[in-house]
């Protein structure tokens, strides 16, 4: 039987498990990148394990999520990444050259290769045919110490691609189509591949969109075959020799098949606040824009913006529209510049950003109040833009900059004659340079850390019985956003967990944290998808530190599931779902620890109310985790023998 290519990399990477779908597999990790955001709590865990080097065979540490210097906290920050990583030996890539996902694409992803990263859209790298997963810092930590990453063997997606984009269509509407069909919870457990006749229609920026976006999903990643498109995307960036091809055989064997006709997509668009609410461009014509926001690690690249320019050229934008530009990478802003491609931008009045997130985790380029803002981005969950009224919808840089010179929704149809799709030229100048490669030995350099940077806490294993009350109820698809705020002012203290503790829940309910704080502890209880989007691993990290030992829900995201694990607190699954309807914050409740049994049903007391049972779907080893308080220590227990 024929191999599709997400089992023949599981395969050649395969430690410890079974590849049957839904049970534990141990992969060995080829590559990890980290950023910022998460980084320097990811750097402070390896450092913790005590190894001299990474055990990778590249570790890549970008700045690119909080790059505003506001204050000495994220310089520092920013310091001890770039002392960190000369010490180890990462290469290290500093705030300004651009967001970690298009610079690992462009500079060091491979066909073939396993990459972890600190942030949930390092499946961008499935592009070009990386088996590229987000994970946890703490996880991020231990791959590169050399340690496997353990996940759920995933159901293999054959996403079957036939035809061609027309028009205006592009590949950030291959994406929403799919979440159009099928939600935010759709991905779960699966792994989407791309095959057929349609996929060599895509270049491989168009693909990375997809593969980036396809964290929306819930997928454990996506991936697309490494062909001759990608070869001479490989050419361009000045990296032929390290491209090899990889594509499924003849015969393989998928567990689903889902089929999209690239030829009859239209334009799509995410309305507030869920990347799953697509409908069509057309039907929201004559809705007013405030702002358009292109850039993100989802459509930053050199196409991407020379679209934009092609499109924005001789015209001038509306005075009531605000247009914000962040290239992807350095590489894409010199690609621009020597082609004449940034006077165009300018010209219009567009606002050109520096290289890295900005916008899109809150750093600025927040909306007018109630504003309707239309991002290229992934995520328009409520409240992230950092206006909380603000109305944000996700279109591909084609739709947004054709509204931004209307000013207002439009129908595509009325947009005139769409420019023909950009091919990668044959060469770019490179960037590699700025780069800090790490020297080959390390062992003599200072490692410079700021205030505020706090060490590790140790936390305490958990206890036999856990009796606490439900200190907050919250409904479906909470993301780790609504758990942790992004933005300057809270993402300057990710090295800082007793401080950024202080903001957990702190949109959803402003008396969270005193409440859970007076109470020395507690429960949440949640709904279904509970957290969803990003990887930080904060969102378990903060609530720990305030005493939360269990969470109670209808069912958890992947990254946030491991999370959760990894810091000791109880992933508990209601049995039952209409028990979340009867359980009320505040409920007092008994947990028996002795009878969590992995998959196994437990009861637990409810003061005053019947019972509720409770699932889950922990293994031996993470149950053993968690009841070691954690994987430090679960780790450290090993360690000790
Ligand atoms: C995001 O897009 O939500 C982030 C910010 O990149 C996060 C990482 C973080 O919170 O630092 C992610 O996607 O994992
Ligand atoms: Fe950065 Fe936004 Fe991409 Fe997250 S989704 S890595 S914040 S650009």
């Amino acid at each position: 039987m024929g191999e599709n290519i997400t089992r023949k990399i599981i395969g050649a990477h395969r430690i410890s498990g079974e590849m049957t779908p839904g049970s534990e597999i141990g992969l060995r990790i080829d590559q990890t990148l980290t950023q910022d955001a998460t980084g320097t709590m990811a750097c402070l865990q390896f450092e913790a394990v005590g190894l001299d080097r990474v055990q990778t065979e590249l570790s890549v540490s970008y700045v690119d999520h909080n790059t505003l210097q506001m204050g000495f906290r994220n310089p520092d920050d920013h310091r001890y990444l770039r002392t960190m990583a000369a010490r180890y030996g990462i290469v290290f890539s500093p705030a300004g050259t651009g967001i970690c996902h298009q610079l690992h694409l462009e500079n060091f992803a491979r066909p073939g290769r396993t990459l972890i990263g600190s942030d949930s859209h390092t499946p961008t790298a499935g592009g070009v045919g990386s088996l590229a997963m987000g994970a946890g810092g703490l996880s991020v930590a231990l791959a590169m110490a050399g340690e496997p990453y353990f996940i759920s063997m995933p159901r293999v997606v054959r996403v079957l691609l036939t035809g061609r984009l027309t028009g205006w269509a592009a590949g950030k509407d291959v994406i929403l189509e799919l979440l159009r069909r099928l939600t935010v919870k759709g991905g779960v457990g699966k792994v989407f591949e791309f095959a057929g006749p349609g996929v060599a229609e895509l270049t491989v920026p168009e693909r990375a969109t997809i593969t980036n976006m396809g964290a929306e999903l819930g997928a454990t990643t996506s991936i697309f075959p490494s062909d001759e498109r990608t070869r001479e995307f490989f050419r361009c960036m000045g990296r032929e020799e390290e491209w090899t091809e990889l594509v499924a055989d003849p015969d393989a064997q998928y567990d689903e098949t889902i089929e999209i006709d690239l030829s009859r997509l239209e334009p799509l668009v995410a309305q507030p606040h869920m990347p799953d609410r697509v409908v069509p461009v057309r039907e929201l014509a004559g809705l007013p824009v405030s702002q358009v926001a292109i850039g993100s690690c989802t459509n930053s690249s050199y196409a991407d913006l020379k679209t934009t320019a092609q499109v924005l050229s001789g015209l001038r934008l509306p005075p009531e529209t605000d247009l914000l530009i962040s290239p992807g990478s350095k590489q894409v802003l010199k690609m621009l510049a020597s082609e004449g491609l940034v006077e165009p931008l300018l010209d219009a009045g567009a606002r050109l950003l520096e290289c890295s997130c900005g916008p899109c985790i809150g750093m600025g380029g927040s909306p007018v109040s109630s504003g309707v803002s239309v991002r290229t981005f992934n995520r328009n969950f409520e409240g992230r833009s950092g206006t909380k009224d603000a109305q944000v919808y996700l279109v591909s840089p084609q739709t947004a900059v054709n509204l931004a010179l209307a000013g207002q929704f439009m129908d595509p149809a009325e947009w005139g004659e769409a420019p023909k799709r950009v091919e990668l030229p044959e060469s770019a100048s490179s960037i590699r340079h700025l780069f800090h490669f790490p020297p080959a030995d390390g062992t003599g350099l200072e490692v410079v850390r700021g205030p505020n940077i706090v060490s590790l806490e140790r936390f305490d294993p958990l206890p036999e019985v856990v009796e606490a009350r439900i200190k907050l109820k919250v409904g479906d698809d909470i993301t780790t956003d609504h758990i942790l705020p992004a933005g300057a002012q809270i993402t300057a203290l990710r090295s800082n967990i007793p401080a950024i503790s202080e903001y957990i829940f702190s949109r959803v309910d402003e008396g969270f944290v005193p409440r859970i704080r007076e109470a020395g502890g507690g429960v949440i209880l949640g709904g279904e998808n509970y957290g969803q989007g990003s990887s930080r691993e904060h969102a378990a990290l903060g609530p720990r530190h305030l005493g939360v030992r269990a969470v109670l829900v209808k069912s958890l995201a992947r990254i946030h599931r491991a999370n959760l694990v990894n810091f000791g607190i109880l992933p508990l699954l209601l049995v039952r779902p209409e028990d979340y309807d009867r359980l009320e914050q505040e409920a007092q409740l008994r947990i028996r620890t002795e009878d969590i049994t992995p998959g196994g049903v437990a009861r637990v007391e409810v003061q005053g109310a019947q019972d509720v049972e409770v699932t889950n779907d922990l293994t031996e080893k993470e149950l053993n985790i968690i009841k070691a308080g954690g994987l430090l220590n679960y780790v450290r227990a090993m360690a000790r023998g």
